[in-house]
């Protein structure tokens, strides 16, 4: 019999095949030897770490649950595993890879045109395109279903107006994935850096995610050919199937910021000696690591079953919303708890539980904040009444 292990409580690695054990040892090695000795200072100097592109585009990470057009056609559950071990190291990185992948590729993937995915989709997998997600607008995020940003139909263009905020790689996309309202309703439209009209600003002194660009895009009467529209893109379940996409990465990835921190807080609990014993030896101590380990090792089996439905083609968008809201409030608690048990060292850069609990503050809003997936999971157990 085996001794459970702080990370692994419940032999959850006896629950991965093969091939999913091998592409997470790859990408926790990379994120230990590559990212873990660059992040704090990149974090620090709000920098976007884009040195990296290259190498998570060479590990097929990009756009990894995708079949064809150069796409590594991974299952789910290794993908979730990908985001958890991107994750241990940032979120920036994690948030890097779900917006290429699950909001960029995807949509162009499920409802591009033939010649869409063949002019994006190989090179977006070697980072050599890099994507951004409009949805969210100035007046609000939570119900993009009254969005203001607009496109009518102009012979064979449309010309599109408005405004786009805190958009994850916006400032460096070379083509963003726009939403905008028709007179049919919500449409998606590839809109490509350097079209007339099309600007960008970056947004600055913002004190989460700052190892990650956040934009506003603005529309000012850009001309976007119908060659440019997402042909099977049909109302507001469009982006919002998206959205479940990057979601379920993210339930993965909250995962990573927990194990990390609750390991540099075991690591100093064991060696800091207070009132002649070390911290460990204590009962609050022990006490506050027995609970992390319970809600990580729950966190772990919640996501492995998500994967597994989503592997089946059976996943309903409220599971994801559960596992988001419940991993994401565990990663968040977890990395404030190991601040507190650092001390005053934890308030340092030095160490990373206080730079993934200021992370996770823009996780628990972004794509759905934690309110709107209590409401989603709400609706779906009282018989779908909206209480929005
Ligand atoms: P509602 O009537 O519920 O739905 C309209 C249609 O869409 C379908 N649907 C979904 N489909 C797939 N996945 C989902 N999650 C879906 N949610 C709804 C629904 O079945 C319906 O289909 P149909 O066939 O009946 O037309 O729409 P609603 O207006 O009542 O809104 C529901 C609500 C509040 C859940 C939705 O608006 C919402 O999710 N709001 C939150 C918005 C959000 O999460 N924005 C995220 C922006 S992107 C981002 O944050 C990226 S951060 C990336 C990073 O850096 O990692
Ligand atoms: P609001 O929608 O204004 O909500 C404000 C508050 O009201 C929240 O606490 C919310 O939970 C609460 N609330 C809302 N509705 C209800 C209700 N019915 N009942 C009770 N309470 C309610 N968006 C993109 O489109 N693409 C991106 O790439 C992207 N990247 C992001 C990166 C970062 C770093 C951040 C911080 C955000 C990003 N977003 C992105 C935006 C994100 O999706 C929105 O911030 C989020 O959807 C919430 O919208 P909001 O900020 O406008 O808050």
């Amino acid at each position: 019999m085996s001794q459970p292990t702080p990370f692994d409580f419940m032999d959850f690695k006896s629950l991965l095949d093969e091939d999913e054990r091998q592409i997470q040892q790859l990408v926790g090695r990379w994120v230990d030897e590559r990212v873990a000795p660059i992040i704090a200072d990149a974090f620090d100097e709000h920098r976007f770490p884009a040195e990296l592109v290259p190498e998570m585009a060479e590990m097929g990470l990009l756009g990894c649950n995708l079949e064809g057009y150069e796409c590594a056609g991974l299952n789910n559950v290794s993908y979730g595993l990908i985001c958890q071990e991107l994750e241990r190291g940032d979120s920036g990185l994690r948030s890097f890879v779900s917006v290429q992948g699950s909001l960029c590729m995807f949509p162009i993937h499920a409802w591009g045109s033939e010649e869409q995915k063949q002019r994006y989709l190989p090179k977006m997998a070697k980072g050599e395109l890099i994507g951004c997600f409009g949805l969210t607008e100035p007046d609000g995020g939570s119900d993009p279903g009254t969005m203001k940003t607009h496109a009518k139909r102009d012979g064979d263009d449309w010309i599109l107006n408005g405004a786009k905020m805190w958009i994850t790689n916006g400032g460096i996309a070379d083509v963003a994935i726009v939403w905008a309202m028709t007179d049919d309703g919500v449409r998606g439209f590839l809109v490509d850096k350097g079209m007339k009209g099309y600007t960008t600003r970056d947004t600055l002194k913002k004190y989460s995610l700052r190892a990650s660009i956040t934009s506003e895009l603005f529309f000012d009467d850009v001309r976007v050919p119908e060659s440019n529209r997402l042909p099977e893109a049909m109302g507001l379940k469009a982006p919002l199937t998206c959205l479940t996409q990057a979601r379920y990465g993210i339930a993965w990835g909250a995962i990573g910021p927990a194990i990390g921190s609750m390991a540099e807080a075991l690591d100093f609990a064991k060696s800091r000696v207070l009132f002649g014993r070390p911290l460990t030896h204590t009962q609050t101590i022990q006490r506050r690591f027995a609970e992390m380990t319970r809600r990580i090792t729950t966190a772990q089996l919640l996501v492995l079953q998500l994967g597994r439905i989503k592997d089946r083609g059976e996943l309903h968008p409220t599971q994801v919303s559960l596992a988001k809201w419940n991993n994401v409030r565990m990663g968040l608690d977890i990395c404030r708890e190991a601040r507190d048990i650092l001390g005053a060292g934890g308030i340092s850069i030095e160490y990373s539980p206080i730079r993934h609990m200021m992370n996770l503050e823009s996780v628990i809003t972004y794509e759905g904040t934690e309110t709107i997936h209590e409401l989603s999971v709400g609706r779906q157990v009282c018989d779908g009444v909206n209480a929005f």
